[in-house]
């Protein structure tokens, strides 16, 4: 096959199909998720104390923006499964990822399964049973990233939000300014009023009178 028309098909796989098969390194052929956001690493068992160094990495392989606001991410093992809440205001464009972290324990050594909510409650996501007892920086991860091939191996924590614009920062600063210019315009109308109204006055005035001088039209037909 030519190519270029190797390529083209490719480009078309991943923008038209949900799923493509692609050839990694010693002739293995793993297939890539391309329609929808994937749990692509997370690490259940960092080194020493667990407590608030447990991650996982969302990544988007899809050719679309993806407001994660409200999705949420549940685990099922242990006693107590948790339920984490992303923040509104995150979202990933095509090729980024979000690393989800949580202050206290929440992801379990053992047998752990994690699943990705959208903010319908839709499941996307979710992983194969996991266990970690290495206590290392090695994570379970899809490799390539986002394909269905997961392998355990050093982790690759990785953290790349779309670009929003107006950034956060400048859109607060913006709505400060304009809150202040409408405030600012609300007390001068307040202390112009009878100025306002003595010219509002005048000017109808006018117009009366300027009607009132305009010559009657006769139209014969
Ligand atoms: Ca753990
Ligand atoms: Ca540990
Ligand atoms: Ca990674």
């Amino acid at each position: 096959m030519f190519p270029c028309f190797r390529a083209f098909v490719l480009v078309a796989s991943l923008i038209l199909l949900p799923s493509c098969q692609i050839q990694i390194a010693n002739h293995v052929v793993v297939t890539q998720i391309t329609n929808h956001v994937v749990i692509n690493e997370f690490e259940l068992n960092p080194q020493g104390d667990d407590k608030g160094k447990e991650w996982v990495e969302l990544y988007n392989p899809t050719r679309s923006r993806v407001d994660l606001g409200r999705w949420r991410l549940q685990t099922t093992a242990g006693k107590m499964p948790t339920t984490i809440a992303i923040p509104s205001g995150i979202c990933l464009d095509y090729g980024g990822y979000y690393m989800v972290t949580y202050p206290e324990l929440w992801l379990d050594n053992l047998n752990e399964m994690i699943i990705l909510l959208n903010a319908n409650g839709d499941e996307v996501d979710r992983t194969p049973v996991k266990s970690d007892t290495d206590g290392n920086n090695y994570s379970w991860q899809r490799v390539p990233d986002g394909a269905e091939n997961w392998v355990f191996q050093p982790s690759t924590p990785d953290n790349k939000l779309c670009e929003l614009w107006p950034p956060p920062w400048l859109s607060q600063i913006l709505t400060a300014v304009a809150a202040a210019v409408i405030f600012a315009v609300i007390v001068w109308l307040i202390e112009n009023r009878a100025r306002i109204l003595g010219v509002l006055d005048i000017t109808s005035s006018r117009i009366r009178t300027i009607s009132a001088r305009q010559p009657v039209r006769y139209v014969e037909v």
